[in-house]
């Protein structure tokens, strides 16, 4: 058999009690089948883009995905499962980044790089977010990205700071 294809995946939610929607996502995900081989803490993050929402619960999981899934059938999979779980997607281009009830972004999926209209990978965001790069500096403290870089070098670019479990963002 060939070797299983890790992903990473970043759940994060600002609705209801959001740590029940992660784990209810953590859930949805193995029922699909999906075998998660690693998850960070879940930490309380400060909202970015559009700050005026509630504060995030935040977590990354790690998958071991068989050389049978593509990153397009993993999409796929995440985006039927934010909608089996409640997540309602807003017309209005302004609430692109406001609350929501669970979200599920693919941030890597081994070292495929593409671009495409629907995914692009790694996350085009990811290098900016200290609410993705710490739990997945947790999760993966070795992790090269397909560019050479690693969590730990572009959280050194941020202005950011860890307080037990919250992150500030500013
Ligand atoms: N998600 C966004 C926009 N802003 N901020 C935090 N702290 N956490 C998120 O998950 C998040 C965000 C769009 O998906
Ligand atoms: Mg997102
Ligand atoms: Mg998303």
């Amino acid at each position: 058999m060939q070797d299983a294809i890790s992903a990473f995946v970043c759940l994060g939610s600002n609705q209801g009690v959001p740590e029940q929607h992660l784990e209810a996502a953590r859930s949805a995900l193995a029922a699909r089948g999906l075998s998660i081989v690693g998850v960070s803490p879940v930490y309380l993050t400060e909202p970015q883009g559009y700050r005026d929402q509630p504060w995030f619960a935040n977590q990354v999981l790690r998958l071991a995905c068989p050389s049978t899934l593509s990153p397009m059938a993993l999409l796929d999979l995440l985006l039927e499962e934010e909608t089996r779980l409640g997540r309602v997607r807003s017309s209005d281009p302004a609430l692109r980044f406001g609350p929501r009830v669970i979200d599920m972004d693919l941030l890597l999926f081994g070292n495929v790089v593409m671009e495409t209209p629907r995914l692009i990978l790694p996350h085009p965001r990811m290098a900016e977010r200290a609410f993705v790069l710490v739990p997945l500096a947790d999760l993966a403290p070795d992790l090269v990205l397909p560019d050479g870089r690693c969590p730990a070098s572009l959280l050194a670019q941020l202005s950011y700071s860890v307080t037990a479990n919250r992150i500030h963002q500013s």
